[in-house]
């Protein structure tokens, strides 16, 4: 229950993000990232497959790409883009205040957090769900069995909240051990501080491979939650929340039209009318988003379309090997599907 007092410092919360939202609106997130000639995006502290700095410190990953597409939309080049770790606690208020131009780090769209925050998901670029990870000699194979367990989870996240009501809706009890960054949690589930570790399910197979053995560990078939994860911008800037949805939409749309980085110059020359808008040869182009006309070009030739950026960061072929299940295109039996551009 809220005490007296942190109602209203949530109340003070929200009316900062209110104001510092009209701050920004009368700047404009546009003007301002293409002043600086570079995009600040808030990440993670590390998450494999989503945004993870490799072995030579470069950010990699499926939240880091969809940044870097978005510099390439706005400014032309996919490297103008300067990276802000966040943990889960730290994040929003990162956005709120301005630090940073937009939020791509594994971040659940929910009514909270969507109105009561002052933010706006631009979209969703991996549909997700809460599970479990288990050391095998625990002896269980189902959530249900897990009445008494500790339970490693990250503070200021969703997984949390969910935690909380799945045991309590099963009658059954837990102590939580709470950590601030993913490194932290998987190394208290590592280290034995706790039975199971709890987060989004492609956090688990994440998180398992930094496991000392990963093949200790087993990820529960339960699915506890619905997780839509996606980019995350500002209210009160409608034309940044236009560049950033609309760049998301055209990778999607990239793959369903059979456009990638690979084949893009060919396909300026494509008779179909859909390749033509997605690359700006034809139709609404880039005037409507305060764009260059080739927006969508340079994000398709310099990071790719969404397929292609899924199996790089997370797919079969990268350590996760995640298939793409619900995330496949709408008519290969998934949900990733994308207004049209016209
Ligand atoms: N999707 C959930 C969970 C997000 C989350 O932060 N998960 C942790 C556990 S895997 C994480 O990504 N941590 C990375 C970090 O601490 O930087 C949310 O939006 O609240």
């Amino acid at each position: 229950m809220k005490t007296k007092l942190s109602l209203l410092a949530s109340v003070v919360v929200a009316s900062t993000a209110f104001m510092s939202t009209a701050a920004n609106a009368a700047d404009g997130t546009l003007d301002k990232v293409l002043k600086k000639g570079v995009l600040t995006c808030g990440v993670s502290t590390g998450l494999p497959g989503f945004s993870n700095p490799n072995s030579k410190g470069e950010w990699e990953g499926i939240d880091v790409e969809y940044c870097q597409a978005l510099a390439a939309a706005v400014l032309g080049d996919k490297t103008k883009v300067k990276y802000v770790p966040l943990t889960a606690k730290e994040r929003f208020t990162a956005l709120q205040s301005g630090e940073i131009d937009v939020l791509s780090r594994n971040t659940t769209w929910t009514l909270h957090r969507d109105t009561a925050l002052g933010l706006n998901f631009v979209g969703v670029n991996y549909y997700d769900g809460q599970g479990f990870m288990i050391k095998k000699d625990l002896g269980i194979s189902s959530a249900k069995e897990l009445d008494g367990a500790s339970v490693c989870v990250q503070s200021g996240t969703t997984t949390e909240l969910n935690l909380a009501d799945y045991f309590r809706n099963n009658k059954m009890t837990y102590k939580p051990v709470v950590f601030d960054t993913a490194a932290q949690t998987s190394s208290g589930f590592d280290a034995g501080r706790c039975d199971v570790l709890t987060t989004d399910q492609s956090g688990l197979y994440a998180l398992r491979l930094n496991l000392a053995d990963p093949s200790s560990a087993v990820v529960l078939p339960e699915i506890i939650s619905k997780e839509p994860l996606g980019p995350v911008v500002r209210q009160g800037d409608d034309k940044w929340f236009n560049i950033a949805k609309w760049t998301l939409n055209t990778m999607i749309n990239a793959e369903e039209y059979g456009v990638d980085s690979q084949n893009v110059d060919k396909m300026l020359k494509s008779s179909d009318p859909n390749i033509k808008r997605i690359l700006g040869v034809d139709g609404p182009k880039g005037k409507s988003l305060g764009l260059n006309d080739d927006w969508g070009y340079q994000v398709i030739k310099q990071v790719g379309n969404y397929g292609e950026s899924f199996e790089r960061t997370v797919g079969e072929g990268s350590p996760l090997e995640i298939s793409r299940g619900v995330n496949a295109l709408w008519n290969e039996g998934g949900f990733m599907y994308a207004p049209p551009i016209r």
